[in-house]
């Protein structure tokens, strides 16, 4: 058996997802998400150029084999362009394996482990009481975790919250050139607290909480905001503080003892690995799309089991239903389980990518069907050409760059 041909599609429906296709000499094919939010046609050159021409005639049963040829092979080890392209790769493959065997992909990891995926859905608002009662949404949909973000006096616009209309969660691709957000971090830490005291006060305690900083604090800031939500017993903080420097962590867990996530931006098993052995995190959130595909997703979820670090992984918008499908089989299988990110894609986007897995009383399942669970159709996908978008930048009020 042998790898015929191989390529990308990409499609906007709603935001750019590159996806790539694998075909085998006897009509066999499997797909992988190829997604790199506002770098997308990089990922696509990638593996176009680059990629696709080692493939051909490789047999697409030996996926360890060919993840070590790409990654090995490269010389050029790691970086979000390549990781991302291997991802693609390795998920394709997975899904290939899984048709051959007549299996889905969690049963060749070694079987269900759980009944669903416990996910957590994004409630958030232009101010307190809109966020507050966009929590009252989620519980009522059957929803046991819930991400909370809200607007702050002061700043006219604030990670995760959409206008009004958008308040179901999904984040909008940006049009044109990367949109500029201001950012105040006092403000910030002034008041989610009480965004969070708010919450815990209209609906008690029954609901796992979480909260996404997005790499906006300094470690002692994300100390002091980890110790002043510990009265609302968050399920995690994520992205605290950026991880480039994996030791910033350790000043964190020494002041609070709220969980902490990261790893939505990690593309290998090395930006987690002092993080894990260290036990400086609970959560990690590394995508199956960014971060080596299952192969190397499951190396590091194995590692992160030793440490009793649990996965958590991204689910945004910008993921695509591939990404999705590939997460929900690994999440079904894996031991150390935590939690999964959910953002619902767009009716015109699921229509693009049909799939398997659905939502049921706060938990992602998924039907015995062969593979990942998911497809693309072409030709519904080419009625949508690609459209260049950027994730937003912040600047500071005096017009410093910060952290988006
Ligand atoms: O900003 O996926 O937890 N989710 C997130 C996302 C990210 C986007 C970046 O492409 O932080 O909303
Ligand atoms: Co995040």
């Amino acid at each position: 058996m042998q790898i015929s041909h191989a390529y990308t599609i990409v499609t906007c429906p709603g935001r750019n997802f590159v996806t790539l296709k694998i075909v085998t000499d006897e009509g066999a094919y499997g797909v992988g998400d190829a997604t790199l939010n506002g770098r997308e046609l990089a990922v696509k050159a990638y593996l176009d150029e680059h990629v696709i021409p080692c493939l051909i005639g490789r047999d697409p049963r030996n996926i360890e084999d060919t993840w070590q040829y790409l990654y090995r092979g490269a010389y050029w080890r790691r970086g979000p362009v390549t990781m991302a392209a291997i991802s693609a790769v390795d998920m394709a493959l997975w899904d290939l394996k899984g048709k051959l065997a007549g299996m889905p992909v969690y049963q060749l990891l070694g079987g269900r482990s759980r009944r669903g995926a416990m996910v957590y859905g994004h409630a958030n608002g232009r101010d307190h009481a809109e966020a507050v009662e966009a929590v009252g949404r989620y519980i009522d949909q059957g929803f046991k975790a819930i991400r909370v973000q809200a607007g702050i006096p002061g700043l006219s616009k604030v990670y995760g919250v959409g206008s009004g209309s958008e308040a179901g969660g999904y984040e909008p691709a940006q049009k044109g050139l990367p949109p500029e957000e201001p950012w105040d971090t006092a403000l910030y830490l002034r008041h989610t607290p009480e965004l969070f005291r708010k919450v815990r006060e209209k609906y008690g305690f029954d609901h796992h909480l979480l909260h996404d900083a997005h790499h906006r604090l300094t470690p002692i800031e994300a100390a002091q905001l980890g110790k002043s939500l510990e009265p609302y017993r968050l399920f995690w903080i994520e992205d605290a503080t950026p991880a480039e420097n994996q030791e910033s962590f350790r000043l964190i867990r020494q002041h609070t003892t709220v969980p902490l996530a990261v790893g939505e931006v990690f593309n290998s098993i090395w930006d987690c690995k002092d993080l894990i052995r260290e036990q400086l995190i609970d959560y990690i959130r590394t995508a199956i799309v960014h971060a080596g595909g299952i192969t190397h997703v499951r190396r590091i979820a194995d590692y992160a089991s030793m440490y009793q670090v649990r996965t958590g992984f991204h689910g945004a918008t910008d993921m695509s239903p591939v990404c999705m499908a590939a997460a929900i089989n690994f999440d079904l299988w894996v031991p150390n389980f935590g939690i999964q990110e959910l953002m619902p894609h767009t009716q015109e986007t699921d229509a693009v990518f049909p799939h398997s897995y659905r939502f049921e009383d706060g938990y992602m399942v998924m039907d015995e069907v062969p593979g990942l669970g998911v497809d693309i159709d072409e030709k519904l996908a080419a009625q949508y050409p690609y459209d260049r978008a950027y994730l937003p930048v912040a600047r500071l009020s005096d017009g410093t760059m910060w952290n988006w």
